[in-house]
């Protein structure tokens, strides 16, 4: 994986690493050298030993073009035909291998996490998970390179990156000693505590059989008829429709092991662990309706954002912590059931204790070798790190090997260069489709003496993998869950009751939206009778959305308290990544921008010029125009002057300009960018002597939350300030305050 200088380009995106001539070449060149921001798998053979190639020499080699199997080629534009005007010859070898090898360019996408986006990066272990594991790539010191693929669950392959849904969250560790996969979630709990019901809640939440829609979406009668009368799907229905459902960037989003593992360190002294991932960044979310202008304007906008940042060299970070709990026999911890994948363990019961840190410093090279042939698997397992018997757990120990054998066409998938270990292979396993290995030997089984016994099993101080011994209750074979199963609301209510009113409104209005788009009442009705089994003030809202009456809870328990660590809302993170909103007029003045972009840069934040038309305005370069700017694109956005109207604003049936009579003095694109920022509770600044007609046009005063007025020097520092606290939280109004 090559790893990268941290640089900083103003603005990411450029699509080549060098620039192309304006006329077609015609000398022979090899190969361009990928773009600085990316990195390949490392160039291993398939049984882990590096060839000692550079990444970018493994797809294309030589400056001509050739067939699959190397000859020369002179001509790729036409077929071989009789005469000019005649039929084309079966003979044409190389029109049927380009059109053939073309036809099966697709393979099978994921059955669920179809859509995801990928980066390389390295891992560096900071010891304190010593006493707890002995996994080599866990003390302290250890470097391990990653890959991680980030993606949402239901919507295929090409579907919006904004849904509202869960986000996977996927790294693969390339240790010494063999890949270890931590595959994960955004959100701490899942839907359901058996594997076995996998099928089902995917079924109910995927577009209806009938007519495939709604694409990507929860918000449908069969996924509420599932989620309402299968209880325990509550509490990640509930996660959901939060903030967490609808992320700002991939690269703010916490990741969770959402199972309990079970780690043993050098002496075999076991402990029960929950995996966490926390983002450097902050863990930040878009508003809903920033969500649905992205899926029209900028459906990439995760992949998008991630890419950019690394391109921009705003490498984002995660720590990786652990919350430690004793091995006890009955594995329940303060009352939760650890096996238990729909119950998590608040933070204040368990602390989170950082172990190491992760940096994603490399884009892809290539989608689909390495973002769509990574083949995670979740019993990839090394030294020091087992299973528990959560039997979600146990079902997905058998799907991910399972699925992959259709996905990538046979057995032989470990292969692929994005999935080989960086740890040497010798594993009896042989032939099959895409056998990429010439395997020595005549004795590939053991015990022989033909092959002299190879390969060895490793003794204990070879250090092998050991399923740790864990005693299994004297019981009868059974298709039973626990009792301590059956509590499906305390913790949902905790979780609702531990957020700010703010996110609690936006629990609110998700719950209505999505409730809404279904069309059976019954539904409906059921749903909102799980809503009052956990808080009666949020079905009353929601009731209240939907014009039903609020039903009485039928349920009571204990009261589960609050977490304080689950609300995203009241603090101060790292800029670096996010992007600055630069609007200008002709006539702007200069230097004013030119402080903008000054310290923008200095803060690793990207700023973009939108000006009225593309090219330059006077030096400066435009990057985005009042017609093509989408406000979801700017975390922040300051106007720079006057913003009169301009000549293409006034085109008559320009409906995003507005009517050709408008009074406004401001170009009307500018006004709607600037209302938008506003609604979304965005940092607005202004760069003007006096007032702002822009702003005033808008609606917003210099005195409003969040806005700044002033000359750039003030407004600079101001917006990056108010950048790191996200959002102007105050200007959201809530139901508090009705
Ligand atoms: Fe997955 N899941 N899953 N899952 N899952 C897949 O594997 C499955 C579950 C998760 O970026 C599939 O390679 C079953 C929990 C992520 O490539 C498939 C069950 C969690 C990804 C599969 C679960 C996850 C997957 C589809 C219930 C969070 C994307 C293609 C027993 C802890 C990985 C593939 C990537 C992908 C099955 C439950 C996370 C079909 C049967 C719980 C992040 O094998």
């Amino acid at each position: 994986m090559a790893t990268n200088k941290k640089r900083k380009l103003p603005v990411p995106g450029v699509p080549s690493s060098a620039a192309p001539s304006y006329e077609e070449p015609t000398t022979p060149a090899g190969p361009l050298p990928p773009k600085d921001d990316q990195g390949g798998p490392d160039t291993l053979t398939p049984t882990g030993v590096s060839t000692g190639q550079p990444p970018e020499s493994v797809g294309q080699q030589g400056e001509f073009l050739t067939t699959a199997h190397g000859a020369r080629l002179s001509d790729s534009d036409h077929s071989l035909r009789v005469g000019r005007r005649g039929p084309t010859l079966l003979q044409d070898h190389h029109l049927r291998e380009k059109v053939s090898h073309f036809d099966h360019e697709r393979i099978p996408e994921r059955v669920v996490h179809a859509r995801g986006a990928g980066a390389h990066g390295v891992f560096e272990a900071n010891g304190a998970a010593e006493r707890i594991c002995q996994a080599g790539f866990l003390q302290s010191g250890v470097e391990t390179p990653v890959f991680v693929r980030f993606s949402t669950v239901l919507g295929s392959r090409g579907s919006a990156d904004l849904a509202r849904d869960t986000r996977g969250f996927a790294t693969r560790f390339y240790t010494a000693e063999g890949n270890y996969d931590l595959v994960g979630n955004n959100i701490p709990v899942f839907f359901i505590q058996d594997g076995i019901k996998f099928p089902d809640v995917i079924h109910a939440a995927k577009p209806h059989p009938d007519r495939e829609i709604p694409q990507a979406q929860s918000a449908h009668d069969t996924f509420w008829d599932f989620a309402s009368l299968h209880t325990e799907a509550q509490a990640h229905t509930m996660w959901n429709m939060s903030d967490r459902g609808i992320p700002r960037s991939f690269r703010t989003m916490e990741g969770f092991g959402v199972h309990t593992w079970r780690l043993a360190n050098a002496d075999g002294k076991t402990s029960l662990v929950k995996f966490h991932w926390k983002p450097r960044q902050g863990v930040h979310s878009v508003t809903w309706e920033e969500a649905q202008l992205s899926n029209g304007s900028d459906p990439d906008y995760h992949r998008r954002d991630l890419a950019d940042a690394i391109e921009g060299g705003a490498y984002p970070a995660w720590d990786l912590g652990v919350q430690v709990m004793p091995d006890t026999e009955d594995q329940t911890f303060e009352g939760i059931d650890l096996l238990d994948p729909t119950k998590f363990v608040p933070e204040e019961l368990a602390p989170v204790q950082l172990i190491g840190t992760m940096t994603l410093n490399a884009n892809p090279t290539n989608y689909f070798a390495e973002t769509e042939q990574v083949a995670f698997n979740v019993s990839n397992l090394v030294p020091g790190i087992d299973v528990t018997n959560d039997p979600l757990l146990q079902a997905r120990l058998f799907s991910y090997l399972d699925t992959q054998i259709t996905r990538l066409g046979g057995p032989n998938w470990n292969q692929l260069p994005i999935n080989r270990a960086h740890a040497p292979i010798n594993d009896m396993l042989r032939d099959g489709f895409h056998q990429d290995a010439v395997h020595g030997g005549v004795a590939p089984y053991r015990p022989n003496s033909l092959d002299g016994g190879c390969p060895f099993v490793a003794g204990h101080d070879d250090h092998p993998f050991i399923d740790l011994p864990a005693p299994v209750e004297a019981s009868i074979k059974q298709r039973a869950h626990p009792a301590s199963f059956d509590d499906h609301f305390s913790q949902v209510a905790l979780f609702y009751r531990s957020l700010t009113v703010v996110e609690q409104d936006h629990v609110a209005a998700a719950y209505s939206f999505e409730l809404s788009k279904c069309y059976d009442q019954t539904i409906r009705e059921r749903q909102l009778q799980a809503l009052a089994n956990i808080d009666a003030d949020l079905c009353k809202k929601v009731a209240d959305g939907l014009g039903l009456t609020p039903p009485a809870p039928t349920v009571t328990y204990e009261d589960a308290g609050r977490s304080a660590a689950l609300t995203q809302i009241g603090g101060s993170w790292p800029v670096a990544g996010r992007q600055l909103g630069i609007v200008i007029g002709e006539g702007v003045t200069e230097a004013a921008v030119t402080t903008l972009q000054k310290a923008a840069q200095a803060a690793g934040v990207v700023p973009l010029v939108i000006g009225p038309h593309g090219g330059k305005i006077g030096q400066l370069i435009v990057n985005r125009t009042y017609a093509n700017a989408a406000s979801i694109e700017f975390d922040a956005l300051v106007l720079v002057g006057e913003l009169p109207p301009a000549p293409d604003a006034m085109v008559s049936g320009d409906t995003k300009a507005g009517a050709s009579s408008s009074p406004m003095a401001s170009d009307p694109r500018v006004v709607k960018l600037t209302g938008e920022a506003w609604r979304h509770s965005k940092a607005i600044g202004a760069i003007v002597s006096g007032e702002s007609a822009s702003l005033t046009d808008a609606g917003i005063t210099g005195d409003d939350e969040g806005v700044v007025v002033g000359t750039a020097k003030q407004v600079a520092p101001r917006m990056l300030e108010l950048l790191a606290e996200h959002r102007a939280w105050g200007r959201f109004a809530t139901s508090a305050e009705v």
